[in-house]
C-alpha cells in the first residue's frame, strides 16, 4: 500500500541515519537527540569527518593517492554521485565511502551556511591530516614536540569542535557569540582528541601509528614500543602521567565552554563525551594495562554518566569527582605529583 512507499529524496537520509549508528561507537546516540534545526547537518558533518578519517587511517593506500584524496575532499563533497571504488579502502568502515553519494546527496541539501561551515572544516582538516600522512609515509616521526601535539590534535579535533560551535550559531539554537569561542570550541576536541590518544596507544601502536609527542616519551625510553617491555613499568606509569596532565590541564576551560551552552539537546550533546573522557583519564591514571590491552570504562558507569549530564553543575560535580578519584591514585613518587595536584586543584575551584 502507499504508505509503504518510501519517496527517493527520503532514502538517502535513512541511509546517512544507517551508517551513523554503523560508523559511531559514541555519537550516533547524542547525535540522534538533538534538535530538528540542527540534528541532520550535525549528523552530515560527521559523517563527511568519518570519510575523511576513514581514508587518513587506510595504511592501504599509497600516499602519492591519500595526500590529493585528503586535500580535495572538501571539494569531493560538491560532487554529485561520487563514491569511492577501486579497491579500496581497506577500513573497517569503507562501506561509508563506497556509498558516499548518499552523504553527498544529503549535504547538498543542507542550508548553504551549513554547507560552508562543513567544507570550510573538511577543508582545514583535510590539509592538516595530509601534512601528518606525509611524515608517516616517508617514515618520519611526525608529532615531535608538544606544539605539534597540540596543531595534530586540532586538525583532526580541534576543528571539528570550531565547527560545531559555528553550526550551533547558524542554527539559532545557541547565541552568535558561541561561534567566535574558537579557542575553547578547539580545547574541547583537544580534550577528547588527547584521551582517545592515550587510551589506544597499544591499538595504535600495532598499526604503527605513533601520536605521543616525542618530546614527552623520550625522557623515559629511546623508543615508544619500550613501555610494553618487562623492567619498565615505572617508566611506563610516569610517562603516562605526564600524557594525563597533559590533557587534565584543559579540564576547566571545557567546563567554562559548557557553562555558554543555552539549549539542553546541545548541551547534552557536548557533555556527554566531554565526561567520559574525564572518567577515562581517572581509570587510566597509574594504570600500567594501557600498555597490553584496551582500558574502557565500564558500560554501567557509562549509562550512569550520561543519566546526569544534565546541565552545568553536575557536569562540573563529575569533573570534580573524578579529579579526586586522580588525586587519591596520585603519589609523591610521581615525578608530575606536584602540577598533577595543581591542575586537579583548579578543576575542583572552578565556577
Ligand atoms: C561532528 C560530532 C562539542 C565544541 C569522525 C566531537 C577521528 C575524538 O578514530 O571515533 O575511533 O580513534 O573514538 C564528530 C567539541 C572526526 C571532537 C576525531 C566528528 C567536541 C574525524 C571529536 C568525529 C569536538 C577525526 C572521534 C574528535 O573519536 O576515534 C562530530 C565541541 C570525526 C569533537 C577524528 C575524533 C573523534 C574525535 P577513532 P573516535
Ligand atoms: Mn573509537
Ligand atoms: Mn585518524
Ligand atoms: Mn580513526
Ligand atoms: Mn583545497
Ligand atoms: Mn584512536
Amino acid at each position: 500500500s502507499p504508505i509503504h512507499v518510501i519517496p527517493p529524496e527520503q532514502k538517502a537520509k535513512i541511509r546517512c541515519y544507517e551508517f551513523l549508528n554503523k560508523t559511531s561507537r559514541s555519537f550516533a546516540a547524542v547525535i540522534q537527540e538533538l534538535d530538528d534545526e540542527i540534528r541532520d547537518a550535525v549528523c552530515i558533518f560527521y559523517l563527511v569527518l568519518r570519510g575523511l578519517d576513514t581514508i587518513e587511517d587506510d595504511m592501504s593506500i599509497p600516499i602519492e593517492k591519500k595526500e590529493p584524496l585528503l586535500r580535495d575532499f572538501h571539494k569531493t563533497i560538491y560532487k554529485k554521485g561520487w563514491t569511492f571504488d577501486e579497491n579500496g579502502p581497506d577500513e573497517k568502515d569503507r562501506q561509508l565511502l563506497v556509498e558516499f553519494d548518499v552523504v553527498i546527496e544529503e549535504f547538498l541539501g543542507l542550508r548553504k551556511k551549513f554547507q560552508n561551515v562543513i567544507a570550510d572544516i573538511a577543508d582545514k582538516m583535510g590539509n592538516g591530516m595530509a601534512d601528518y600522512a606525509k611524515d608517516a609515509a616517508y617514515n618520519k616521526y611526525g608529532v615531535m614536540t608538544n606544539k605539534d601535539f597540540d596543531l595534530y590534535c586540532h586538525y583532526v579535533a580541534g576543528l571539528v569542535g570550531i565547527g560545531l560551535s559555528s553550526l550551533f550559531s547558524t542554527s539559532g539554537l545557541e547565541k552568535p557569540e558561541l561561534a567566535k569561542e574558537t579557542e575553547l570550541s578547539n580545547l574541547m576536541g583537544l580534550f577528547l582528541q588527547k584521551t582517545n590518544i592515550i587510551r589506544d596507544y597499544l591499538e595504535d601502536l600495532l598499526v604503527n601509528r605513533r601520536f605521543w609527542p616525542k618530546e614527552i616519551w623520550t625522557k623515559y625510553v629511546d623508543d615508544l614500543a619500550d613501555f610494553r617491555k618487562p623492567g619498565y613499568e615505572k617508566k611506563a606509569v610516569d610517562c603516562l602521567s605526564t600524557m594525563i596532565l597533559n590533557a587534565l590541564q584543559h579540564a576547566p576551560e571545557c567546563l567554562t565552554y559548557m557553562n555558554k551552552i543555552q539549549n539542553k539537546s546541545i548541551f547534552s550533546f557536548c557533555a556527554i563525551p566531554q565526561v567520559m573522557a574525564i572518567a577515562t583519564l581517572a581509570l587510566l591514571f597509574k594504570n600500567y594495562n594501557v600498555y597490553h590491552s584496551v582500558v574502557k570504562i565500564r558500560k554501567g558507569e557509562t549509562v550512569k554518566l550520561i543519566l546526569k549530564c544534565t546541565n552545568i553543575y553536575e557536569v562540573a560535580n563529575i569533573f570534580r569527582y573524578y579529579s579526586k578519584v586522580i588525586i587519591q591514585k596520585n603519589d609523591s613518587k610521581d615525578p608530575n605529583f606536584m602540577k598533577i595536584s595543581v591542575a586537579c586543584g583548579k578543576i575542583e575551584q572552578w565556577c
